[in-house]
């Protein structure tokens, strides 16, 4: 029987708390590992010394089995924080001024992944299938080919990607691009992403069309989708209609009570936009005045990549921000922002959303954005809240059915904000049903499923 072998940086495994991460992601795909009997592969978060032998660890947790890489300061200074994470992330999400290369950086990105190549490839079998994720590890497919390894081979990328002219100031950018092509398949959220792609191909003149989803570059053949990831839809539904019974809710909502609650829950990253959201607010309450008092913006928001400098900046800016809305629109019973930098809970999260009239999603560029579908899908369907989604967002193109701002136009948001708190019940239903809809057709177990027979398929 064919093993499914998943790959991706992190691995689901519990926290130091026993809890396990909440993630639909993880969820589907530890459902499909118990099935198929595969292992995920990924870092151990344990670091050693530069010059420790490298090896794998297996591990089994829930079910599944795991096989962990241990990595050095150095590997995690280089490849994940270096590379993936100052060079590549800001540059998918079109924020190339912020991108800090160095060949250093590359060097190690692509040594890394050629570890986990030489680590993964004597485990394989003949028939099993490698399902690769994200922007950490585009050159692993070609790593493991230089290897010999002839399995089927699929990437997925949770990011978007950019226009070409963007791409192209990722320093040796063609060695992505060629990366990838040693895929069987490549999968992205949104046709705009694939289409960026296949841009990028073009302009290299690698690229080639040979017949509907199937590219050739670089002498390689390989299918390309779009794969829009979702949520476990059904769960969140009721987890949120039980959340009432949430022990945590039970503390902190009656705090809320009478207040309508806009809700941003986000990591906290310069893409998703939190600044400009807490401006719109702040703009929104001075233009209804009879408001303030009555309406609170919970920001749900915990750190993120904190050793990295543009990311303390977003924290010191977001910061100050917060002081400065309060210190101008609070009294001294009330806080218009409430800003929490910590986790919270999937039941409690699942009944804040439910609770809360508006849905604040406005990253300046994102991928998907499970939170929308997450808000949405929490709601009293007969008394539904409102998204209000970033057109930027991979969310936007499948649910227009929410209301959709530019996030860059603060003053557009600020009235979309008091649009959605007055608009009429009838109409919120038939949004929240549109979406539903959606969500329900198109749920993590899909999303999965989707990407496995397409990788499958000859
Ligand atoms: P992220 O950038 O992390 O994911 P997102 O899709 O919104 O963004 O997922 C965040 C997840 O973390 C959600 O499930 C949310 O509930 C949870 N979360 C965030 N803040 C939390 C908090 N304070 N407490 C508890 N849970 C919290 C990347 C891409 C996205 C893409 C996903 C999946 O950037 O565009 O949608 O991968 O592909």
């Amino acid at each position: 029987m064919s093993r499914l072998i998943v790959v991706s940086n992190r691995v689901p495994l519990p926290d130091e708390n026993g809890v396990p991460p909440a993630g639909g992601m993880a969820i589907a795909l530890k459902a499909v590992l118990k099935k198929e009997h595969g292992f995920w592969m990924g870092w151990s978060e344990r670091v050693v010394a530069e010059d420790a032998p490298p090896e794998l660890t297996p591990l089994q947790d829930d079910g599944i089995n795991y096989q962990l890489v241990d990595l050095s300061q150095r590997d995690l200074d280089e490849y994940y924080e270096g590379f993936a994470n100052r060079v590549l992330w800001p540059i998918f999400h079109g924020r190339p001024d912020l991108a800090e290369y160095s060949e250093a950086r590359r060097a190690g990105y692509h040594r890394v992944n050629k570890r986990f190549a030489e680590l993964l490839n004597p485990l394989l079998r003949d028939d099993d299938v490698i399902w690769v994720n994200d922007y950490h590890l585009i050159p692993l497919a070609e790593e493991l080919r230089k290897l010999g390894c002839s399995n089927r081979i699929g990437f997925f990328l949770h990011i978007p990607w950019p226009p070409a002219d963007i791409f192209s100031t990722v320093p040796k950018y063609d060695a992505l691009l060629r990366g990838l092509s040693f895929c069987n398949l490549v999968g992205f959220h949104t046709d705009y992403d694939l289409s960026n792609f296949l841009e990028c191909l073009n302009r290299e003149e690698q690229g080639k069309r040979i017949e509907e989803g199937f590219y050739a570059a670089y002498q390689n053949e390989f299918r390309c989708g779009v794969f829009p990831i979702s949520i476990d839809t059904a769960n969140f539904e009721s987890l949120a209609e039980n959340a009432a019974r949430n022990e945590r809710l039970q503390v902190t909502y009656p705090r809320m009570v009478g207040y309508d609650i806009a809700i941003g829950v986000d990591r906290l990253d310069y893409s998703k936009g939190i600044e400009k959201r807490i401006v719109a607010f702040r703009d929104f309450l001075r233009s209804h005045r009879e408001r303030v008092d009555k309406t609170l913006l919970l920001q749900i928001t915990p750190k993120s990549r904190a050793s990295i400098p543009a990311y303390r900046v977003v924290q010191k800016d977001v910061a100050e921000l917060v002081g400065r809305v309060n210190g101008e629109l609070g009294t001294v019973d009330s806080v218009p922002v409430h800003y929490i930098n910590k986790s919270v809970g999937q039941s409690e999260l699942a009944g804040l959303y439910r609770k809360a009239r508006i849905g604040l999603v406005t990253p300046l560029r994102d991928g998907m954005n499970l939170v929308a579908k997450e808000y949405v899908a929490s709601q009293d369907p007969l008394d539904p809240g409102v998204l209000i989604l970033s057109r930027f967002s991979g969310a936007a193109r499948k649910l227009g059915a929410a209301m959709l701002v530019n996030p860059y136009d603060t003053e557009e948001m600020a009235r979309t904000m008091e649009k959605a708190l007055v608009l009429p019940r009838g109409e919120r239903i038939d949004r929240w049903r549109a979406i539903m809809t959606v969500l329900r057709e198109h749920d993590v177990h899909k999303w999965c499923s989707d990407f496995l027979s397409s990788l499958n398929r000859h």
